[in-house]
Order: C-alpha cells, then sequence, then structure tokens
C-alpha cells in the first residue's frame, strides 16, 4: 500500500517547495509533482516536515525518591501529538551500577508501550572498571551517547578525574560524551546556605543555581574536552555564561554542540516569585529558568548556529510528587513538561516572531539532533530512503494549551495559556499515520522501535585550531597525532 502526502510545502532544513511526498512501506520513495498512489493525505496549505525529534526526555526515570510520572506510552503519544516522531531517553545505571543492565531494562519497560520510536543515551555516574568495559557494549547496542552530571553532589555527580577518564573511553569508542554543566559542590554550598537561612520555598532553588554555577561547569567541561580532542555536547545550556563558553570554544574550531531547552527560551525565572508555592515547585527544574536577557542569548544562539537544537528535558512529576518538597526546595523533584508542546510553541514564538525561518526550526527540532546524534538521514530528512517520519505541519491550527486537553499524565502544564499557533494536522511514523488533528486519534503501544544509534568515525584532526598553533606538546601526546622531530 502506498500513501502519498499530497498538496503540501516540503520544508526542511535547508529549502522550501511545493511537493506532493510518496510512502512506500516504511520508508519515502518519491518526492515530486502530481505523484499517484493507493491513498491521499490532505497536506494543502500546511508544511511537510521531518517528524520532531527530541533528543532529551526522562521517562519513568528513578530520580530523587521518585519516579518520573509520564510513562514511555504517554511519553511517546503526547510526542506524536505534537508533531515529534522520536525521542532519546536518558538511561540511569540501577543499584548495581550496571549499564548494559540498565539498557536491557530501559527496552523491558519501553519496548511494549512506545508509540513512537526511540533511542537511547546513558549516564554515567560513577566510574570502574567495569563501566569503562560496560561502555563498549552500550556502543554496540546501539547507544552512542554518554551523558555526565557535574551537579547532583552525592547521588549523580562525578568528579573530573572520572568525566576526563570517561570522555578518553568515548574518543576511544567514537561516542559522545555530554554534560549536565552545573557545579555541584557550589550547588550544595548554595542550598545549604539557602536553608540555613530560613528560605526553603522554590524560590531558594533560583538563587542556589545562579548563571555563573552553570557557565563555570560548561568551561570546565569544554576544557577537558578540548584535553582529551573529543567533541562535546552540552545540555540544557540556559544561560548566556555557559553559551558564551560554547560560543568561544566552536570559534576555536571545536565541536561543542549546546542544547536549550523550549521552556529556557519562553519562561523566565519570574515563574519562581510568584507566591504560589505549587505553581513554582512545578517549574523547578535544573538549570532552572532565568531572566530575559538570557532568553535573548539562546535564541541568539539559535539564529546564528552556535546552539543547534531544542529539546525539552522531559521529565514529569505530578503536584503530589512536588509536594515531597514543600519544607524543603531541595527535595521538590527536578523536572518540566514540555514534549508535546515543543514544536507548537518553537513555532509560535520563533517563526510567528520572525526570529527563526521555517527551515530553521526544521534544523532545531529535527535535522540538526539526527545528524549530531549520528542517525541522518534514516531520521530527521525528507529525502528518498530516509524513514517516513513525516509531520504535516498546519500554520492555521491554534489552540490554547492546558492540562484539559493534553495528552500527558500531568495534572498541569508549565505552558497552561499558551496561545499557539501551529499543530500538527497528520503525525506519521514510518509511513503509518500515528496522530491526526481532531480524528479522536488513539495511541498505539508497543508500535515504536528502538533506534540503534553507531558509532562516530574520529575527525583525523579532533584537536581545536589553538592548541595546533600554540601547543606542540599537546598534540604530541596524542599517540595519533605526534608531529615529526617531537
Ligand atoms: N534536570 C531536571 O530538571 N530534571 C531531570 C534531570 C535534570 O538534570
Ligand atoms: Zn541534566
Ligand atoms: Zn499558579
Ligand atoms: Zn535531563
Amino acid at each position: 500500500m502506498s500513501k502519498v502526502i499530497k498538496g503540501g510545502t516540503v520544508c526542511t532544513a535547508d529549502r522550501t517547495w511545493k511537493a506532493d511526498v510518496l510512502i512506500e512501506g516504511e520508508v519515502i520513495k518519491q518526492i515530486g509533482e502530481d505523484l499517484k498512489g493507493d491513498e491521499y493525505i490532505d497536506a494543502e496549505g500546511a508544511y511537510v516536515i521531518p517528524g520532531g525529534i527530541d533528543p532529551h526526555t526522562h521517562l519513568e526515570m528513578p530520580f530523587m525518591g521518585t519516579t518520573a510520572a509520564e510513562t514511555f506510552e504517554s511519553g511517546t503519544w503526547a510526542a506524536a501529538a505534537g508533531g515529534t516522531t522520536m525521542l532519546v531517553d536518558f538511561c540511569l545505571p540501577g543499584e548495581d551500577g550496571s549499564i548494559k543492565n540498565a539498557i536491557n531494562e530501559w527496552h523491558r519497560k519501553s519496548a511494549p508501550q512506545i508509540c513512537a520510536d526511540i533511542g537511547y543515551h546513558m549516564a554515567i555516574t560513577g566510574w570502574n572498571e567495569t563501566i569503562f568495559a560496560e561502555m563498549e557494549d552500550a556502543v554496540k547496542m546501539g547507544v552512542n551517547s554518554f551523558k555526565h552530571f557535574m551537579a547532583y553532589k552525592g547521588a549523580l555527580m562525578v568528579e573530573d578525574d572520572e568525566m576526563f577518564a570517561s570522555f578518553q573511553r568515548c574518543k576511544e569508542l567514537g561516542a559522545l560524551p555530554m554534560v549536565h554543566a552545573e557545579n555541584g559542590d557550589v550547588v550544595d554550598l548554595l542550598q545549604k546556605e539557602m536553608l540555613a537561612k530560613g528560605i526553603t520555598g522554590p524560590e531558594a532553588h533560583a538563587y542556589s543555581r545562579p548563571p555563573e554555577v552553570e557557565g563555570e561547569a560548561a568551561n570546565r567541561a569544554i576544557m577537558i574536552a578540548d584535553a582529551v580532542g573529543t567533541p562535546l555536547y552540552i545540555v540544557h545550556v540556559s544561560c548566556e555564561q555557559a553559551h558564551e563558553a560554547i560560543r568561544r570554544a566552536r570559534q576555536k574550531g571545536m565541536r561543542i554542540y549546546g542544547e536549550p531547552l523550549i521552556q529556557f527560551l519562553t519562561l523566565d525565572e519570574s515563574e519562581y516569585f510568584k507566591g504560589d508555592w505549587m505553581h513554582s515547585a512545578r517549574r523547578v527544574m535544573s538549570p532552572p529558568f532565568r531572566g530575559k536577557e538570557h532568553q535573548a542569548s539562546l535564541w541568539a544562539g539559535l539564529q546564528s548556529g552556535s546552539l543547534q537544537v531544542v529539546a525539552t528535558d522531559h521529565a514529569a512529576f505530578t503536584s503530589e510528587q512536588k509536594l515531597m518538597g514543600k519544607d524543603n526546595f531541595c527535595l521538590i523533584p527536578n523536572g518540566s513538561n514540555g514534549l508535546e508542546e515543543r514544536l507548537a510553541v518553537l513555532w509560535t514564538e520563533g517563526v510567528e516572531t520572525g526570529r527563526l525561518t521555517p527551515n530553521e526550526f526544521v534544523a532545531a527540532t529535527s535535522t540538526n539532533v539526527a545528524k549530531i546524534l549520528n542517525i541522518y538521514p534514516k531520521k530527521g530528512a525528507i529525502v528518498e530512503g530516509a524513514d517516513a517520519d513525516i509531520v504535516v505541519w498546519d500554520p492555521k491550527i491554534s489552540k490554547t494549551i492546558s492540562a484539559a486537553n493534553h495528552h500527558s499524565v500531568l495534572d498541569y502544564n508549565v505552558f497552561e495559556g499558551f496561545n499557539v499557533t501551529a499543530q500538527a494536522r497528520y503525525t506519521l511514523s514510518r509511513g503509518d499515520v500515528i496522530w491526526a488533528w481532531g480524528q479522536n486519534s488513539q495511541p498505539q503501544p508497543g508500535r515504536g522501535r528502538f533506534v540503534p544509534r553507531p558509532p562516530f568515525a574520529s575527525a583525523t584532526k579532533a584537536l581545536s585550531k589553538w592548541k595546533e598553533l600554540n601547543s606542540p606538546r599537546q598534540i604530541a601526546r596524542d599517540p595519533m597525532n605526534i608531529p615529526a622531530g617531537i
């Protein structure tokens, strides 16, 4: 059975043109004019874009004494309703510390539930010989990115020497290191200071995680990556200080990637100072929302390319779960929603305002993610042979975001009341329509698949330009790169 997406305007990361898209089975067969098929999907008046890929989610994640409420089913279903056809979720090692077991556990939980495709990143939360060895197994299992928490002291945080060693291992394996950049020691100290002063509410969350602690950690991680000679992906970039570090490193030739969140682009720190405990607690995430000047910096980064993708860090905790921290802000489970809202909010606040072109929107929500995470052009592209993960994106459907009609299991929505001006008319996952606006679509758990991501080919010159010019002895440390005569 073939299908034709008919009469739309195909919009990819690099161009926009009127064309039909013919799908056969799970893949795109042809793109052209007046294509014929067994079935037709109406795209008149709409854009035809690659399905969104959210590079950063936490579904059913055990965290801070509880477990994220969004399930693999509800999360992937909410994603589909919002035009996202794949997400990349973070695996956390369990009590035994095994990476391999964690991946198998994620498969066990996710496989029967997922309505859309999924990939994994792996968290490195300690360092020993087993982890070193199992990182290779993880890569063989299709997980080629490893996240390091520089915060959450006493729980998930890794030390600098552990991070250095793990980055070296990533380089060896062709895997991408990632960091949660916040100085965990300083955060820990500031949290204690707040509590000692009797400031126990969610506003103290913002006070205890100022932009400087993020900027410091981003700089440190970048320098460690440069010492190793590896690319680095910095998750949830929220502020100018971290963005500035990324810009500077990129200018020197380093492959540093930065991921702002849709929440950071559109919600600011005033959310913590409304004098409404629950309102603020629902918006507690790390890093926290920032001032408007930081938002301007993030938008500028997306425009200029110094920041490449927009994610959600979707980690959904119910109001009841948030109450765990009612007497102590340090115990409020960190996380907020965005999986369903990411595309519509970015379109409304980015494209409708003229900050981003539709092509830049596609790059940030899909294509750049696929490229950086090494699944392009199977995902993130509208080209012949690619998976038919496609969204018929209708810029004329407006709606008001509300917990009353979202698909998340959350009892609130941090974007409550936002008016968005575009929606997914249809969402296709590998050729099947899994969501149709206004047509009472139902989730199809178990339909989604795990997408293995292969290791990267290493660049022959992974070191920064600056290092090449100024530090021959440092280059000599890399056995692959010993200049003659040194
Ligand atoms: N930050 C959050 O807000 N939630 C989950 C993990 C993280 O780093
Ligand atoms: Zn994080
Ligand atoms: Zn409120
Ligand atoms: Zn996260």
